[in-house]
């Protein structure tokens, strides 16, 4: 299965101090901007590089909500990396092949994702106490 390095989500309090911070930092470029509701997230994504089959990037992430999956995160253990998200040509058949392993998938079916992606979760206990997004980049 083909799998790149997409982005790293990292959990924010306030998302316009640590976009300052990362883009400051390590020279990175606000590439998009997004509400996502269903996931309970304000995001930005800041971009690093190309490569094969798409971008990478830091996604920035603060919460809409105590009660979200990023405001809980932050309840329990304070800012800092949420999630890996893993590139793939196909979310739909990375769920499956991964699924048949055991693993347990957090999505019945693929979310809409920053930029137009489609996405989906694993659980982090099944996967060495890292939360693991798939990610499937638009098609050109
Ligand atoms: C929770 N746990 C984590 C974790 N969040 N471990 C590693 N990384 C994380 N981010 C641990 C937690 O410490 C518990 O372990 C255990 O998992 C169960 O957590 P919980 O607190 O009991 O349960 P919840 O209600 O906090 O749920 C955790 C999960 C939830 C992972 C199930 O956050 C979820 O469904 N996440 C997927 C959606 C999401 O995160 N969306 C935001 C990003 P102990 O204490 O029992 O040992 S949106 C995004 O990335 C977008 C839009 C995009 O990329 O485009
Ligand atoms: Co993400």
């Amino acid at each position: 299965m083909f799998m790149r390095i997409d982005h790293i989500g990292i959990a924010c309090r306030d998302l316009e101090e640590k976009i300052e911070l990362f883009s400051r930092t390590f020279e990175l470029t606000v590439v998009a901007r997004e509400v996502n509701e269903e996931q309970g997230v304000k995001e930005a994504m800041l971009h690093i590089a190309d490569g094969d089959g798409g971008g990478s990037y830091i996604q920035l992430l603060e919460p809409l909500s105590d009660d979200s999956p990023v405001g809980k995160f932050l309840a329990k253990r304070g800012e800092g990396v949420h999630h890996v998200a893993f590139g793939v040509p196909d979310v739909a058949e990375a769920m499956t092949t991964i699924g048949e392993k055991g693993v347990r998938l957090l999505d019945e079916r693929p979310r809409h994702g920053s930029m137009g992606s489609r996405i989906a979760f694993l659980h982090p206990k099944d996967v060495g106490g890292m939360l693991t997004e798939l990610v499937e980049a638009p098609k050109p």
